[in-house]
């Protein structure tokens, strides 16, 4: 039997690459997100090349949704927690609620109603792995973006905990941590303004989603006895938040 794959936020950027990986790797994918149109698009490209993948359309943000959309599925052997964002740049003072209220609620509540449904699931199964993305930003606090980094705090602080809480169950628990990847996320983060989205990677070779799908494909390969408990990935021309080579 397949294993099964659950990511979410697969509509784009990190999640959908993954997703196309972890078919290549021969599992059966669960692809969620909120864009119905870019999830049948996905569906379509994975079965095209032989694979087999089921779509669910719910926002995570909604406890609810998450629980009925996720409840009735009988096996998930690899959750991936990547749906998030960052929206807006801006010092404190000027910061908007409703862009806290969107990060915390998805980056933090929304990964930890999606955990809750799942995992015991895995628990019960004795067996699992779940790999949250994190960010530089969960250990690195930089200007403009203390509820961004805030929420990847929580992320970098529930991954440690959730790890040690289902040791016992036999599901290991991996965080990637990732500098700057080209996909939507700026593009989020600057409310649809490209060129600022653009100047984000203005003389940089950034990541890329491909990139960060392929440590999710060696991680899951390693075998039974080894885990990844957190690995940092970034460009070769940053070196933290604070450190960028443009040429
Ligand atoms: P993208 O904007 O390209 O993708 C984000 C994905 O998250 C989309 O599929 C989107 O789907 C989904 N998503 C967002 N909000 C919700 C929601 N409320 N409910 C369900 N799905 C949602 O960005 P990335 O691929 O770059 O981001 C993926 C993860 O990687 C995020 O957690 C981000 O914080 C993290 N990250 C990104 C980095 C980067 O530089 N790009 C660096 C470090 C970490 P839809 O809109 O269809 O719902
Ligand atoms: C995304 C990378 O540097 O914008 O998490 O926080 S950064």
């Amino acid at each position: 039997m397949k294993k099964q794959a659950l990511i979410t936020g697969a509509t784009s950027g990190i999640g959908r690459a993954t997703a196309l990986r972890l078919a290549s790797l021969g599992y059966g994918i669960i692809a969620t997100g909120r864009r119905a149109e870019r999830l049948e698009a996905l569906r379509a490209e994975i079965e095209a090349a032989g694979g087999t993948c089921r779509t669910l359309c719910f926002d995570v943000r909604d406890e609810q949704a998450c629980i009925a959309a996720l409840e009735p599925l009988e096996r998930i052997d690899l959750l991936v927690n990547n749906a998030g964002l960052a929206a807006g740049l801006e010092h404190i003072d000027r910061g908007s609620s409703a862009d806290w209220d969107a990060m915390i609620d998805t980056n933090v509540k929304g990964l930890l109603y999606v955990t809750r449904t799942v995992t015991p699931k895995m628990v019960a199964a004795g067996s699992g792995h779940v790999i949250n993305i994190g960010s530089i930003a969960g250990t690195e606090p930089y200007e403009n973006g203390a509820v961004y980094c805030a929420s990847k705090h929580a992320v970098h602080a529930i991954s440690q905990a959730m790890r040690a809480d289902l040791l016992q169950s036999g599901i290991k628990v991996s965080e990637i941590r990732p500098g700057m990847v080209e996909t939507e996320f700026s593009l989020v983060r600057f409310h649809g303004d490209r060129r600022r989205a653009d100047d984000t990677y203005r003389g940089v070779t950034p990541l890329t989603g491909d990139d960060i799908a392929e440590a999710i494909a060696w991680i899951v390969q390693l075998p039974a006895h080894m885990n990844v408990n957190d690995i940092v990935l970034m460009p070769s021309q940053q070196a933290g938040a604070y450190y960028t080579h443009r040429k």
